[in-house]
């Protein structure tokens, strides 16, 4: 299935993999781009170093393009982001922010600059600064999050901008895929579903959470300190939640969630830390390698293709 978002990034099939915090490290994004679709490296708020052995142990593990993911609420994004021009990656993307002031300085070493918005404003001004595409991320999304949904989002940015967007939120499977594709988008991006797969090495405990998942088993905290996160329901989201609600200030609701996503991925602290995942987490059940997801999205996109 060729899109421009395919030529683009010169990958087979039009997925690419969400740039999620303490995850998306080498050997995920490595699997995805080795399965045909577009994997990337979430710097987070990793120091610029670590990124740099990142990337250099991902090219190890593939000749195809991959990407890096920057966080632009990182202490580290100025130099995270030089990190990324030195050594050179196929693309990359960015979140929780406006990453104007670093694209020149990627677009002159060519790398393809893919900004995640979650508005139409922001669409506009990213494609008049030169981006190439554009992630139009709905709030079914995990992590840190916007307001607008997939289905309204994604049309309207679709409308709104000429480069090609690529959808997320709420995507899992191929009927995801292909409500992305007829709502506009020219790719997913899908996170969720690569949290368990396989090759990732998030802690078993978070991937088992992830598979036990109910529709509704999703919350959004921080909206009080102006970064809205949907996570997983535990004892720290009903914390958080009680917390706000009794007005608690942004320093101390910060300290409650230091180092907690961390504390979940890496240690499977699945209590006390953030198990940060989508909406779609309900539809996920099982573990499989990025290439049995990747090729059964592909798959089941096909024959709703045929039906129509
Ligand atoms: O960035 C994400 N997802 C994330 S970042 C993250 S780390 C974090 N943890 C706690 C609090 C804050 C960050 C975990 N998950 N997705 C992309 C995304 N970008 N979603 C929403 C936005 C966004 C929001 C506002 C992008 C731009 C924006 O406004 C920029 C502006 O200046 O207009």
């Amino acid at each position: 299935m060729k899109t421009r978002i395919t030529e683009l990034l010169d990958i087979k099939y039009p997925i690419i993999q969400g740039g999620m915090a303490w995850v998306a490290e080498h050997n995920l994004a490595a699997a995805v781009s080795e399965a045909g679709g577009f994997g990337l490296i979430g710097a987070a708020s990793a120091p610029p170093e670590v990124i740099r052995a990142e990337i250099r142990k991902a090219k190890e593990l593939t000749d195809k393009p991959f990407g890096v993911n920057v966080m632009l609420l990182s202490p580290y994004a100025d130099e995270v982001a030089q990190v990324i021009a030195e050594e050179g990656v196929k693309a990359v993307t960015t979140g929780a922010g406006n990453p104007e002031k670093y694209m020149e300085l990627w677009k002159n070493k060519g790398i393809r600059v893919i900004p995640v918005v979650a508005s139409v404003a922001l669409a506009q001004r990213m494609e008049k600064y030169g981006a190439d595409a554009v992630v139009a991320e709905g709030m079914e999304s995990g992590g840190h999050i916007g307001a607008q949904t997939t289905m309204t989002l994604v049309p309207q940015v679709a409308d709104a901008i000429k480069i090609p967007v690529i959808a997320a939120g709420g995507i899992g499977d191929g009927r995801g895929f292909m409500a992305a594709r007829i709502l506009g988008a020219e790719a997913v991006q899908i996170g969720t579903r690569f949290v368990v797969s396989r090759e990732s090495i998030v802690h078993q405990n978070y991937k088992d959470r992830v598979i036990k998942a109910k529709d509704i088993d999703t919350v959004i905290t921080g909206t009080t300190t102006g970064h809205p996160v949907r996570s997983l329901r535990n004892q720290m989201t009903r914390e958080y939640v009680k917390m706000e609600k009794a007005g608690a200030s942004f320093e101390e609701l910060e300290y409650l969630t230091l180092g907690s996503l961390r504390n979940a991925v890496m240690e499977g602290d699945i209590i006390k830390g953030t198990i940060m995942a989508g909406q779609i987490a309900g539809m996920i059940k099982k573990e499989q390698t990025c290439k049995e997801m990747i090729e059964e999205i592909m798959e089941e996109a096909k024959k709703i293709k045929d039906s129509f």
